[in-house]
């Protein structure tokens, strides 16, 4: 088995198992983004084989906030699979993720193909529709800690994502407020506009960096935008909301 099939069934086996692993990068300083992404891909095709489903991508550390939290200032993007939904309103397991966080964010579902250097306007044009949404992060690396190559092998840690209902995508969400309760108590507070700007972007640099590794965004997909505000801590008992102006709620709770 080579290097990076080894750091895949690595990084596979700690999400299957919720028990964290130490960086690759403690002892392969070196490893590069290329062979991060390609270490995702192989620990993502682990997935699929068991008969998991692609279903769309994410875009990470799209938002200064995010990217203060980690400590790692570049976009990434990662795979998204079936087994990662978790139905609005219902509840997740708390043991089944190393130490999960949760990020308000709003999800894209696509209604064309989306690949390589495309406009803002290509972008909306190919939005069937926009939702908000909660993706549920969960580093597979001890003491959630990790460098940019690190958290690319780890599909940029992505384990859950809950998604609201499905909006018109010609209402302007280029700036809407947005809040994450738990329990009722106001955690976090953000605009949409924290997503590099405008979400749009997001997508726009999804199909730039989905190309560059010889995939495309499909009719169908569902894209995360990325992260608005710093992501809390999820504990069991939690009841988890976000609210976007504009676009509704989301919520599941956490047993
Ligand atoms: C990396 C993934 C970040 C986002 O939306 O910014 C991310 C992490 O914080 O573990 O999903
Ligand atoms: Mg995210």
């Amino acid at each position: 088995m080579d290097k990076l099939e080894r750091y895949a069934e690595i990084l596979d086996s700690a999400a299957l198992h919720a028990r964290a692993t130490p960086q690759l990068t403690h002892t392969d300083p070196d490893l590069s983004v290329a062979d991060a992404y390609r270490v995702q891909q192989l620990s993502v095709d682990r997935r699929l084989a068991r008969g998991e489903r692609r279903i769309g991508v994410k875009m990470g550390l799209t938002s200064r906030a995010k990217m203060l939290q980690v400590g790692v200032d570049e976009v990434a993007w990662g795979r998204l699979t079936d087994a990662m939904l978790i139905e609005e309103g219902t509840a997740m397991s708390r043991a089944r993720f190393v130490h999960p966080r949760v990020e308000p964010e709003v999800a894209f579902l696509m209604k064309a193909t989306l690949a390589g250097k495309v406009t803002a306007a290509a972008a909306l044009a190919a939005v069937e529709a926009i939702a908000p949404a909660m993706e549920i992060i969960d580093s597979r690396y001890e003491n959630f800690k990790f460098a940019l190559s690190d958290v690319i092998a780890d599909n940029t840690s992505s384990s859950g994502l809950v998604i609201g209902s499905w909006n018109d995508p010609a209402l302007d969400f280029s700036n809407l407020g947005v809040y994450l309760e738990i329990d009722g108590e106001v955690k976090q507070i953000g605009s949409t506009a924290a997503i590099l700007g405008h979400p749009l972007r997001s997508l726009v640099a999804a199909a730039r960096l989905v190309s560059e590794a010889g995939e495309e965004i499909s009719a169908g997909d569902i894209v995360m935008a990325g992260g608005i505000t710093a992501a809390p801590n999820l504990a069991p008992g939690q009841t988890v909301r976000t609210t976007v102006q504009g676009l509704g709620s989301v919520m599941f709770q956490v047993e």
